[in-house]
C-alpha cells in the first residue's frame, strides 16, 4: 500500500515513479537515479538558490544574452508568433523574448500545474494583451498543442541548457519531438552551455556555501520522507566531476563509509567509495552545439555568446 507523506500541512501519496526510480537505481551498478526527481517543492527552491550563486555562471550570462539580441532575434523571428516555452518553470526568462518578438501568444509548457498557474498568473499581469494560455503536460512526450494556436508559426523556447541534461542521444530525440510538436515553419531558442574549463566548471556544480550540496542531498532525504527510507544522511557527501570523455559535469552521493538502509521497505548496503550517480549536465562546443541541432532536425540560423564565451544562445528552423 502507498504510504501518505505529510508535507506542508498535506497529505499527499509518493509518486509510484519515484518509487520505481529509486529501487531499480539503488539495484542497479552503477547506481543511478534520474535528475528529474531533484525537483520536489524544496528541491526546486534550491535551483532557484543555485540559480543566484557567484560560482553558478550560466543563468545569469544567459539572461545577459538575452537582453541583448532582443533586436536581432525579433528581426529573425518576425511579429506574429506563438511563443511555445518547454519546461517553463517560473518563466524569468521569459519576459526579455516576449519583449522584443511581438507574440501572438504564449503557451508555457511545465509538468507541475502548480508552478505553471502562478507564473502564468504573473506574465499575464506584466503582459495583459497578450493570450497566455497554460500548458500541463510533459514536454518530453509529443504534444498537441491548443487548437487556438492552431494557424500560427511557433517559436518554441528552451532556455537555461537543460538539454544539457539529457544523455545527446536523449537531447536529439527531443528536439525532434519538439519540432514535429510546433509543425511546419517553426523555429527555436535554445541556451546550451559550453564546454570550459574545470576550474570553472566545478565550482559551478560545487560551491562553496554548499547549496549543490544540499540539492544533491535533498534527493536522500525525499527518499526518508516519501518512501520510508532509513538511509544516513551523514553516510553521504556530494561530489561534482568533471567527465572529459563526455564532456559532462556528473554530480553523485558518495558514500563516506560503509552503510546499510532500507528504502521502501527493502534492504540495501552500500560501500565507502561507491556513489549513487544523480545529475549529467553536458556542456557543448560551437559544433558539437550545430551538430546536436542538425541531428534533431533543426537547422542553425544564429548564435550568440557573452565576451567570455561561456554559454550560447542558438537559433534554429525547422
Ligand atoms: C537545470 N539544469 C540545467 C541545471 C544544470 O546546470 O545542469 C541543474 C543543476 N544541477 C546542479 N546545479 C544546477
Amino acid at each position: 500500500m502507498l504510504k501518505p507523506d505529510i508535507e506542508d500541512g498535506q497529505r499527499s501519496l509518493a509518486d509510484p515513479a519515484f518509487r520505481a526510480d529509486v529501487l531499480a537505481g539503488l539495484e542497479r551498478r552503477p547506481r543511478a537515479i534520474p535528475a528529474r526527481w531533484f525537483y520536489d517543492r524544496r528541491g526546486s527552491e534550491l535551483f532557484e538558490a543555485i540559480t543566484d550563486l557567484p560560482e553558478y555562471y550560466p543563468t545569469r550570462t544567459e539572461i545577459g544574452i538575452l537582453d541583448r539580441i532582443g533586436g536581432e532575434v525579433r528581426d529573425l523571428v518576425g511579429p506574429g508568433r506563438a511563443v511555445v516555452e518547454f519546461g517553463s518553470g517560473s518563466s524569468t526568462k521569459t519576459p526579455l523574448l516576449l519583449r522584443c518578438v511581438e507574440p501572438s501568444a504564449y503557451v508555457p509548457i511545465d509538468i507541475s500545474g502548480d508552478f505553471l498557474r502562478d507564473s502564468s498568473k504573473t506574465l499575464s499581469a506584466a503582459f495583459p494583451d497578450l493570450l497566455v494560455l497554460p500548458f500541463e503536460a510533459d514536454f518530453m512526450r509529443p504534444l498537441a498543442l491548443p487548437r487556438t494556436i492552431a494557424d500560427a508559426p511557433k517559436l518554441g523556447f528552451f532556455p537555461g541548457s537543460t538539454i544539457g541534461n539529457m544523455t545527446p542521444l536523449m537531447a536529439a530525440d527531443l528536439l525532434r519531438t519538439m519540432r514535429g510538436s510546433l509543425g511546419e515553419g517553426a523555429m527555436l531558442l535554445i541556451g546550451m552551455d559550453r564546454i570550459k574549463s574545470a576550474d570553472i566548471l566545478v565550482p559551478a556544480y560545487d560551491d562553496a556555501a554548499g547549496v549543490t550540496a544540499a540539492f544533491n542531498m535533498n534527493l536522500l532525504d525525499r527518499m526518508n520522507r516519501e518512501l520510508d527510507g532509513t538511509v544516513p544522511l551523514d553516510a553521504f557527501r556530494h561530489v561534482a566531476r568533471w567527465n572529459d570523455d563526455r564532456a559532462r559535469i556528473e554530480m553523485h552521493l558518495e558514500a563516506v563509509r560503509d552503510a546499510d538502509f532500507t528504502v521502501d521497505n527493502r534492504p540495501f548496503s552500500i560501500s565507502a567509495g561507491e556513489t549513487i550517480h544523480t545529475e549529467n549536465s553536458h556542456k557543448y562546443g560551437p559544433r558539437d552545439a550545430r551538430i546536436l541541432l542538425r541531428a534533431g532536425g533543426w537547422t542553425p540560423v544564429a548564435e550568440w555568446t557573452d565576451p567570455d564565451g561561456l554559454f550560447a544562445v542558438y537559433l534554429a528552423e525547422a
